[in-house]
Formats: C-alpha cells, structure tokens, sequence
C-alpha cells in the first residue's frame, strides 16, 4: 500500500513533501502502527472520581514500570478519571495497541491547590523523555499552568511544560533555567507533547496533532544542572483558578534508559 502510495505521488508530482510525508503517517495510522520500547506506559485505563486517583490505581495501570519506580497519589481534590479524557495512540508502545477508554481529567473549577501525580525514576538520571496527550480548555485567566513538572530527587526544579492563554494566543511552553521556548496552539484541542530533559544540555520540546503531524519542535538550554528523579503531572501549582473548565491527559510515556525523542505518538 506505501509502495503504491509512493509511485502514485512520485508519477503525479502534484504533491509537496510534506503532503506525501502526511499520507505515509496517515497510511501508518490506519494499519497496526510502529512499534516503540518505553520504560512506562501510564494509560489512567481505571475508574476513579475526584479525589481517588490512588497509588494503587495508577501503579496497576503503569506498564513496563521496572523495580525502583513507583507511581504515587499526591494532594489531588480536583483529579479523576474520565472518558472524555481518552485519546488513541498512532503507535505502539512495547508492541501493544492502545485500546483505553479513560483518560486523567483535573477540574479547574474552584482550584485551589495543586492536583498532581507523581512518576518516579528508579534511580536518578541525565537524561528522560516523555509524551502524553494534553486537552487545550478556553482559560480566560493569563496564568500559567504547569502541567508537568521535571525535578531531582530533592524537588528543585530541572524543567517544566506549561500552558497559558497569552493576551488571547493559547500557548505550550517548555521553561528551563534558560527561560521559556514557546508553542502556538488552539483552545479545546487535543495535543501530543513530548520532551526531553537532558542535564546540562539542550532540552527539547515538540507539539504533534492526533494526526501525528508536527506542529512545531523548540529547545531550551539547561545550565541549573541537576540530575533528574521524578516528574510531578497534573497542574503543580495553585492556581487559584477563575474558569469553569477540565484539562484532561492520557498515555503518560518515560523514557529514562536512551530517552529517545521524539517519543510517540
Ligand atoms: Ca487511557
Ligand atoms: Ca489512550
């Protein structure tokens, strides 16, 4: 079929490269999809309402997780699990299709404290790559949203991605010690984020649609230095938020021996 594909374009001529590169991924989406090694896969597959997103739900739900790395609840009011906050995988992390049909979801509405998760390495390292899927809301405050939050073993910061409504332009927002790279995007929308951290060196960020087609790729040196541990997911600051709205996430992916990147979707 790619093959094919592949004559047809090249024989019309009509098609820029980016159109064929787009039907080859959409062609790759229709079929079983690419297989790809993560160290966790973190699908939030359970039923969970506010306030009961346990240790115990999110480690039965962690896959490939090895000895040393734990999931864990922390303050988190405002956290459950929803349908609403599925989202489907092009590729397949360890082989395995993604079938889920729950996503994480946090209510902004009244939030008052943070709402987070932890995921922590089993042993301190240079260099991780993650992914998931992040639902843009309508937010009217200009705040910024930390929605995931990378650190070493002694909570300092190493690196965070945000989100914010920037005088009217909806951003994703990598910040290092070096300062912020941004990414333009649109409200409600579904996203894949993937970043990766790396000690002292260039730290990369990419936005993707549920297509699979970049949206846009930025980087941001770190010069703090430290070793990380952990990362702290959901929104990790308190907001004090204005709106009346959900964030949902879905297929939280690490990547800590290698750190590929890009990693997913
Ligand atoms: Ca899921
Ligand atoms: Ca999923």
């Amino acid at each position: 079929m790619k093959i094919l594909l592949a004559l047809l374009l090249s024989a019309s001529g009509l098609f820029a490269q980016a159109d064929y590169s787009t039907l080859l991924l959409l062609s790759n989406s229709q079929t079983s999809g690419t297989n790809f090694t993560v160290d966790v896969w973190e699908t939030f597959d359970f039923t969970a309402t506010a306030g009961n997103v346990t240790t115990t739900l999110l480690e039965a739900n962690d896959n490939y997780a090895t000895t040393g790395y734990t999931a864990v609840q922390d303050t988190q009011t405002k956290m459950s699990t929803s349908t609403s906050g599925e989202q489907t995988l092009i590729n397949r992390p360890g082989g395995v299709s993604d079938t889920g049909t729950r996503g994480l979801a946090i209510d902004l509405t009244s939030l008052s404290a943070t709402s987070t998760a932890h995921f922590n390495c089993p042993s301190d390292t240079n260099s991780v790559s993650v992914g998931f899927w992040f639902r843009t809301a309508a937010i009217s405050d200009t705040r910024t949203y930390e929605i995931a939050l990378f650190q070493n073993a002694g909570s300092d910061f190493c690196m965070s991605l945000n989100f914010r409504n920037d005088g009217g332009t909806y951003k994703l927002r990598q910040t290092t010690s070096d300062g912020n790279s941004d990414v333009n995007v649109s409200a409600n929308t579904w996203y894949w984020l993937t970043a990766k951290y790396v000690r002292n060196g260039t730290c990369s960020f990419s936005v993707y649609t549920t297509s699979g087609s970049l949206v846009s790729a930025v980087t941001k040196t770190d010069s703090n230095n430290r070793v990380f541990n952990r990362l702290r997911f959901g929104i990790t600051t308190a907001p004090a938020a204005t709106d009346s709205v959900t964030l949902y996430y879905d297929d939280l992916l690490f990547v800590w021996n290698g750190a590929i990147f890009p990693l997913g979707p």
